[in-house]
């Protein structure tokens, strides 16, 4: 099974990226030290990325191309991550970042309501901001943003279920918490494709707060409900390692579980068979162009208000080739 798409959406919003550019464009916002017009790089600027969660492999693949790409750039970068994938925690994070004044912020919200406040504030003092990964209710203060195809990675999430169980059958998501812009895409666009397809029924989403062991115990209690469950989707790095282990731990090889995202310990279980297909995002990419549309924006030029990566789904058939080279980074 291969999937493997990757959509560039240029044209979105470019006049109003214009116009935002030019709020803060030249000067590097109100703390930096950079004096940039024209070529990108030659700004000095400072950067600071704040990760959804810190020690997630998702975005320490970020990290890495957000340093290759400000290397490259001749920009510095400081990375910040909170102990847990939670609003409560990020947002003190956000307002230590806003003001040590960088020239610019590259964000992944932990929730799309909770964190939008924090984060415009940090583009009204003046920081460029580029949200990555996921984002928040109304995006139009950033220079840019930049996430997977996450409806679509759920759709296909549902083909490879589809394909181990054409008979059909009962599914169920586990995903992390409502309100997280990736993961309710991807639940999204998996229900909608179990919708269309008159042989599955979905029992319904649940929600693992990001925690592998949270999962297990998901997968068990639904797993002695709905005793005839074919197959589990789970929504990230977290929900996938626990709802392996809880299918495993229920000895039914019987389920297919398709997770999203590739971190090594899941690919470990993807070559144990445990589970059947991963959806990998494409981090590292993400945040390369995040680098890029944060220079563009303080250098005064345009930037595209939403870019949209690709994704490949890995299987045993691929994991070996193609498939080996989308699994993520534990280090850079
Ligand atoms: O799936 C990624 C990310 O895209 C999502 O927003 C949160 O969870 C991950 O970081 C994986 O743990």
């Amino acid at each position: 099974m291969k999937w493997s798409k990757a959509l560039s959406i240029t044209a979105i919003g470019a006049v109003g990226a214009l116009a935002l550019a030019g709020c803060s464009s030249g000067d590097g916002g109100s703390g930096g030290d950079s004096g940039g017009s024209g070529g990108s790089g030659d700004g000095d600027y400072s950067l600071a990325f704040v990760q959804g969660v810190a020690g997630d492999e998702f975005y320490i693949s970020m990290q890495c191309g957000i340093e290759a790409k400000a290397e490259e750039l001749g920009v510095s970068v400081k990375t910040q991550g909170a102990k847990q994938f939670d609003p409560a925690l990020q947002k003190p994070l956000v307002d230590s970042v806003v003001a040590s004044s960088p020239d610019a912020l590259l964000i992944a919200a932990t929730d799309q309501s909770a964190m939008q406040a924090p984060i415009e504030a940090a583009a009204n003092s003046g920081i460029e901001v580029v949200l990555v990964d996921t984002t928040v209710e109304d995006p139009s203060f950033a220079a840019s943003a930049i996430a997977s195809d996450n409806y679509g990675g759920g759709e296909a999430a549902f083909e490879a279920i589809e394909e181990a169980h054409p008979e059909g059958g009962k599914v169920l998501v586990v995903s992390i918490d409502p309100g997280i812009t990736t993961s309710d895409a991807r639940a999204e666009g998996f229900e909608a494709a179990v919708a269309e397809n008159d042989k599955f029924e979905s029992v319904g989403i649940e929600y693992s707060h990001n925690q592998p062991d949270e999962a297990a115990r998901i997968v068990t209690a639904a797993l002695q409900r709905d005793k005839d469950l074919v197959g589990i989707f789970a929504a990230n790095l977290f929900a996938a390692e626990g709802t392996a282990t809880g299918v495993q731990q229920a000895g039914r090889d019987d389920v297919t579980v398709v997770g999203f995202d590739a971190g090594p310990a899941q690919v470990e279980q993807l070559r144990d068979g445990i589970v059947q297909a991963l959806v990998a995002q494409e981090p590292a990419s993400i945040g390369e162009q995040a680098v890029e549309q944060a220079v563009a924006a303080l250098n005064g030029e345009d930037t595209t208000a939403e870019i949209q990566t690709g994704f490949t789904v890995i299987t045993q058939d691929n994991i070996d080739g193609e498939g080996g080279e989308a699994v993520y980074q534990s280090s850079c």
